[in-house]
Parts: structure tokens; C-alpha cells; sequence
């Protein structure tokens, strides 16, 4: 069964229960988690605000297409209370931010959805916790794996 990768992100309300939330739902609507990051405390990358992130990543293998899996994220997303979705790389805070980083190996590139995610190589809130549950997954435009994007972004920072 494929393997979907999941970014989760909160910073408000109560970020933990957010996340074991988003990851309980995610669970039971998109297939089995194989795997689970801890939970890391990011800054908010790219926007302005007094608000920290709680970050995760997680593994689902699922029988669902990436497209059903984009659709499902973001009902969850909205079921759970988010209210503002960014565009254009303007942010907001958000209850809870459900991104598909990975699907398998596969490359997906229509209006609604880029998979691998396009900004993945570029943040460190992403690569951190995904880095903790696929160290050697490769990006397979880019041919890197998840530690040497990790690595290369730790250089320019
Ligand atoms: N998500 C964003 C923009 N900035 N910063 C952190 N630390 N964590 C996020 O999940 C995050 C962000 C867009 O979705
Ligand atoms: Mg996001
Ligand atoms: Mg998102």
C-alpha cells in the first residue's frame, strides 16, 4: 500500500491536543499510521507572530488517491475548527495545518496539489520531524534523501 507523508502544524489553542487530534482523525479516515515523529517547538517561518508552532510528521499507508487524501486533509482541517487558509505564502495562525509532503515516490502536479510538497527542501519545521521517521526516503525529483535535504538546509542557516 502506498505511503503517505503528513506535516502537521498548530499554533494556537491547545497545540498538543491539536496535533493527537489531527493524528487520531487522520488514522481513521485515511488508513493505518506507521509511523509518528515527536512534537517539535518551531518558530513561525514566514510570517510575524507571537505564537510558537507544534510540529509533527507522520506515516499513513492508505488506499486512497492523493487527490481523496488532499480532499480529506482539508475536511479535517476544517472540521477541526481552521478557519483562514494561506495563499500566495501569506500565513495565518491556525488551530491545525494538515500539508502532504510525500506520496510514495510519486509525483503529482496539478491546481489543487504539488507533491512531493514544492517547499519541503526549504524548511526546517518539515524536514526535522519527517527526518525522524524517514531519514532515507528520497525526493525522487531531486534525488536527496529527507537527512541530506535536512543537511543541506542546517548549511545555509
Ligand atoms: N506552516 C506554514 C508557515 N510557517 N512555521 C512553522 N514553524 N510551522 C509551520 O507548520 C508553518 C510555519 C504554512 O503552512
Ligand atoms: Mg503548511
Ligand atoms: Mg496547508
Amino acid at each position: 500500500m502506498p505511503k503517505l507523508y503528513l506535516g502537521l502544524g498548530s499554533n494556537l489553542g491547545d497545540k498538543k491536543q491539536n496535533i493527537t487530534n489531527a493524528t487520531i482523525i487522520c488514522g481513521s479516515l485515511l488508513g493505518d499510521i506507521v509511523s509518528l515523529s515527536s512534537l517539535y517547538e518551531t518558530k513561525p517561518w514566514g510570517f510575524e507572530s507571537d505564537s510558537t508552532f507544534l510540529n509533527a510528521a507522520i506515516c499513513i499507508e492508505t488506499n486512497h488517491s492523493p487527490h481523496v487524501c488532499l480532499e480529506m486533509t482539508k475536511a479535517i482541517e476544517r472540521e477541526m475548527g481552521r478557519t483562514q487558509k494561506s495563499s500566495d505564502g501569506v500565513y495565518h495562525d491556525r488551530i491545525i495545518d494538515i500539508d502532504i509532503l510525500f506520496y510514495a515516490d510519486e509525483i503529482v502536479k496539478t491546481e489543487e496539489l504539488t507533491v512531493p510538497h514544492p517547499l519541503l527542501a526549504e524548511r526546517d519545521f518539515v524536514l526535522k520531524p519527517l527526518a525522524e521517521i524517514a531519514p532515507d526516503l528520497v525526493h525522487p525529483e531531486k534525488k536527496v534523501s529527507v537527512n541530506e535535504m535536512l543537511k543541506n538546509l542546517e548549511k545555509k542557516l
